[in-house]
């Protein structure tokens, strides 16, 4: 695929904040790559905004290997897929969920950063937007699994900083709070009554309203490099303490 556009890739962005980021940077002018695993919602987003749809599964290394080698420039990488899997505390800890959490959104950032990273730095002006959580900062009771997932994940994007010093890539870590996406519902395997509940009686953010941050980053000059960015509800205080208001009648 060649292009003459800024080639942005997008991983999980079949929906959420991977889909509202796709085309944000789509209007922005960019050239977006939508990676994700269901091919029907990436297609049509593709169609949407006249960019390229590539099925792929960030836990599976042939098709990163693939989606690498079908690509020319790649000027901005944001690292998406991923997410929770279960609450419950160490002493219950399922290890499926563990495995789940720590291959899509650690080994799956490491897979997709590793293989498109000399395409960046042949951009001269590459990018890494690695899409963490404030569960990458804070931890909270039942929520192991996915903060010690998220605190790796941002460990490996925070390395690359020192590691591509004097490299033509800026990197920005953004950690948001709760936004209410697939993300509840994906963590309850499908409860939507569970998954309604995380948001009840506060405002969560959306995820446009995280995509248009990341916008604003892949719309600076190539000097400034914004680190690390989190974004929380104001209903929302660390350690998952929200503001919740009463059901109105
Ligand atoms: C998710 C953050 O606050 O919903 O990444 O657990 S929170």
């Amino acid at each position: 695929m060649s292009s003459a556009k800024r080639v942005a890739v997008v991983t999980g962005a079949s929906a959420g904040i991977g889909e509202a980021t796709a085309r944000a940077l789509a209007a922005q002018g960019f050239h977006v790559v939508a990676v994700a695993r269901r091919a029907d919602r990436i297609n049509a987003l593709a169609a949407d905004i006249g960019g390229t749809a590539v099925v792929a599964d960030v836990t599976d290394g042939s098709a990163v290997d693939e989606l690498a080698s079908r690509l020319g420039r790649v000027d901005v990488l944001v690292n998406n897929a991923g997410g929770a899997k279960g609450l419950a505390p160490v002493a219950d800890a399922d290890l499926e969920h563990w495995r789940w959490m720590w291959e899509t959104n650690v080994l799956g950032t490491l897979r997709v950063t590793r293989a498109l990273l000399p395409k960046l730095i042949d951009s001269g002006d590459g990018l890494i937007v690695t899409v963490t959580s404030i569960a990458a900062l804070e931890t909270y009771d039942n929520g192991a699994g996915y903060t010690s997932a998220k605190h790796a994940q941002g460990a490996l994007h925070r390395t690359l900083r020192g590691e591509l010093l004097g490299k033509p890539v800026r990197l920005t870590e953004i950690a948001p709070g709760a936004v209410e996406t697939e993300f509840s519902l994906v963590r309850f395997d499908g409860d939507k009554e569970r998954a309604d509940a995380v948001y009840q009686g506060i405002t969560p953010l959306t995820a446009q309203d995280v995509a248009e941050v990341i916008g604003f980053v892949a719309s600076r000059p190539s000097h400034v490099d914004l680190d690390q960015i989190v974004i929380r509800p104001r209903d929302q205080a660390p350690g998952s303490r929200f503001n919740r208001r009463a059901p109105q009648d």
